[in-house]
């Protein structure tokens, strides 16, 4: 990942330190970091803006999806960036899983969705909960780019609560035959394996590995998306498929199986939606020292200035809260709840500064000369999925008053 050499990396750790406010890094959180996180910060940013930013908004005005960059995200090690090397991950902490999502969702949510699908909920069940087979057969070509996975949890009628999935397996010998349908499924047209989540016969839900062109297993597309629109969503449908045993995951049973995906990807979106800030709130800084009116640039007004710097004030407190998350995780301390809190209110931030950083654009704010009005679309799915807003919410009600709003 590191092609800088010695010299190289001194040189950037150096810059970073000396100047925070490149990165706008106001509270200078750069201090708490170590070599390795920033010198990976650098090559995954230096990649984005090589491989993503040149191309990204005519992706996303055709609604097409970058799929070739897939390889590019396995060689700069987006894709299960705290998993062990030996399993097709990164070998790094959870900081810099986390300063990876960041950099990855400056260039564009979709193209962080990639890699949270892959190394959060694809590669993470199969590492944690998969045999040993199962992690040689699939790991290690799932880290290169070489397989794409997806993930399937939600169905039609079952988001907020796949508690009450009914995609179902029935026991036939060596194999279970599955039925049911996923829905809202980012990837899935373009993957070579899904990880599904199913209820066995005694109701208890299952994880399991399908491949593509597995008899009476299809992923249609979803089309008209007004979000996201550079990362590809579908279905996954099930009509009567024969899953070998082999292939499922032996190591869990139960919701605590997906949830504990959902935990690994929301932490990594709490760090990547601070990406999308940092961009839109770059963005118009500059807008607002080059544009004028009334003689004077628009960043001398002072309704401008209120606007940067209750942008840049709530940047630095999800960057702090990220940070804190972070150490937490690296110590194996941070609770689902915790990582909820930090999911919802890093994303509810993001969005609300692209809405700010699109006023200070005025009309040029609603065009692809700008990312910002890309961005602030994204931000609506995110606050939606892994959790939506309110679910994340009654998920912290919970926590501080021991009161269950879902049952
Ligand atoms: P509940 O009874 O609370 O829990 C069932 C079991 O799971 C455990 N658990 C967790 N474990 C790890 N991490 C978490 N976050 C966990 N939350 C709960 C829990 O301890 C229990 O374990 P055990 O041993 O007692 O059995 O479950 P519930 O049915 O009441 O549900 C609670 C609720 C509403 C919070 C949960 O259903 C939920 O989080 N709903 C939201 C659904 C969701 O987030 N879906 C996301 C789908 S995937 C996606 O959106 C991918 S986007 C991909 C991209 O980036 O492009
Ligand atoms: P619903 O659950 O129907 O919710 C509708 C509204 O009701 C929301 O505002 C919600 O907050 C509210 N609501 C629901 N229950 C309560 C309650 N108890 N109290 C108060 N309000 C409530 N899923 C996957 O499994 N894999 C993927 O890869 C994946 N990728 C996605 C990609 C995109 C682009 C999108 C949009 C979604 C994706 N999802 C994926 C699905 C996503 O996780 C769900 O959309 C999300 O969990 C919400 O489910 P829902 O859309 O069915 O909304």
């Amino acid at each position: 990942m590191h092609a800088n050499g010695a010299e190289g990396q001194t040189n950037i750790i150096k810059k970073a330190k000396e100047d925070p406010f490149q990165y706008h890094d106001y509270y200078r959180i750069d201090d708490l970091l170590q070599e390795d996180h920033l010198l990976a910060r650098e090559a995954v940013r230096t990649w984005v803006k090589q491989e993503v930013t040149p191309i990204i908004e005519d992706y996303a005005e055709r609604a097409k999806c970058p799929t070739h960059l897939f390889k590019g995200l396995g060689e700069i090690g987006a894709f299960g960036p705290s998993l062990p090397a030996e399993y097709g991950g990164g070998g790094m902490d959870e900081i810099a899983y986390g300063i990876i999502m960041q950099e990855l969702e400056r260039g564009d949510s979709g193209i962080r969705s990639m890699a949270s699908v892959q190394g959060s909920l694809v590669m993470y069940p199969i590492y944690r909960f998969g045999s040993e087979e199962q992690k040689q057969k699939y790991l290690p070509r799932l880290g290169t780019g070489e397989l794409i996975g997806c993930f399937g949890l939600t169905e039609p009628d079952h988001g907020s609560d796949p508690s009450s999935m009914v995609t179902n397996i029935r026991d036939d010998g060596d194999a279970y035959i599955l039925n049911g349908a996923k829905m809202w499924i980012t990837n899935s047209p373009i993957a070579d394996i899904a990880v599904v989540w199913a209820r066995d016969e005694e109701g208890v839900i299952r994880g399991m590995i399908l491949e593509k062109g597995m008899p009476g297993f299809s992923a249609p597309e979803i089309h008209g998306k007004w979000s996201l629109r550079a990362s590809i969503t579908g279905e996954l449908v099930f009509e009567d498929v024969r899953v070998p045993k082999s292939q499922v995951l032996p190591g869990v049973q139960g919701l605590k199986g997906p949830l504990s995906c959902l935990s690994k990807a929301r932490y990594g979106i709490a760090w990547g939606a601070i990406g999308a800030a940092l961009d839109c709130y770059d963005s118009a800084l500059r807008y607002s020292q080059e544009r004028i009116q009334f003689d004077r640039p628009i960043g001398q007004f002072q309704l401008t200035q209120k606007k940067l710097a209750e942008m840049i004030t709530e940047i630095t407190k999800a960057q702090l809260l990220a940070w804190r998350l972070g150490t937490l995780a690296n110590e194996g301390k941070a609770s689902p709840a915790q990582i909820s809190m930090a999911k919802r209110n890093n994303v509810h931030m993001a969005l609300e500064v692209a809405r700010e950083a699109r006023q200070i654009h005025g009309g040029m704010g609603i065009t692809n000369e700008y990312p910002v009005m890309r961005h602030m679309m994204n931000l609506e799915t995110v606050l939606t999925y892994e959790g939506t807003h309110d679910i994340h919410l009654l998920i912290t009600g919970m926590d501080v008053t021991g009161l269950n709003a879902f049952k």
